[in-house]
């Protein structure tokens, strides 16, 4: 891997509102660590190309509905049907990037009036992440940011409960970055923590989430 010390690769997640520039960052990022000679990989929640996740796009863009127990139970499960290829990536030494995790699935379940313990329930025993970058952008200045795609979820209102929700799941793994600082600034404050989270945790145990 890139520290050469044959240690784990970081499980290092992006999260925020829609439109906070998560997919751009972890873009940048990824081949700022590729540059280094870092092994790191790109991924992401929902993963839109197995089975279930194309359940879950489906629902998205308002081709299927469903209740709201069911899509929230099937983006757990597309987390599930990928814990394993995750273990085995990081014990191989691969930084995985990943754009949205399990605070997500919280945090977008709960905006709709479902009780957290519930949303949380199905998450427990999934990985536990190194660091979790949350990029704090104002819901209003976000739907500004070249508007939204017009899937489900992307409106101010409901933008702004996440946003609740969100703040509600911080711990210690959390780095909130000022997602509305000019993407160069946002950028080199990712670095910085991606590349001392990477070092830091060459020698640490892979966890689970702690709830
Ligand atoms: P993207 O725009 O990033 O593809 O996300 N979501 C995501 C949930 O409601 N639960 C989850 O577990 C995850 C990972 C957030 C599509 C939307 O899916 C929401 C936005
Ligand atoms: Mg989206």
């Amino acid at each position: 891997n890139g520290g050469g010390k044959g240690g784990r690769g970081a499980l290092i997640v992006l999260e925020g509102l829609d439109r906070s520039g998560k997919s751009s960052q972890c873009a940048r990022l990824l081949s700022f660590l590729e540059g280094k000679g870092c092994a790191t990989e790109g991924w992401r929640f929902p993963d839109r190309d197995t089975s279930v996740g194309k359940m879950i796009s489906a629902y998205l863009s308002n081709e299927s509905q469903l209740d709201d127990r069911t899509i929230h139970l099937l983006f757990s499960a597309n987390r599930w049907e990928k814990r394993s290829l995750m273990e085995s990536k990081l014990l191989g030494g691969t930084t995985l990037i990943v754009d949205r995790y399990s605070y997500s699935g919280v945090a977008f379940s709960a905006a709709k009036g479902l009780d957290i313990g519930w949303c949380k329930a199905p998450e427990v025993g999934l990985l536990a992440p190194d660091l979790v970058i949350y990029l704090d952008v104002q819901p209003e200045k976000a739907a500004e940011r070249g508007g939204y795609g017009g899937e489900r979820y992307e409106r101010v209102e409901f933008q702004k409960r996440v946003a609740e929700h969100y703040y509600s799941l911080r711990d210690s793994t959390w780095k909130v970055v000022d997602g509305s600082l000019p993407m160069e600034t946002v950028e080199e404050q990712l670095r910085e923590l991606a590349m001392n989270c990477i070092s830091e945790c060459q020698d640490k145990q892979l966890t689970n989430l702690p709830w």
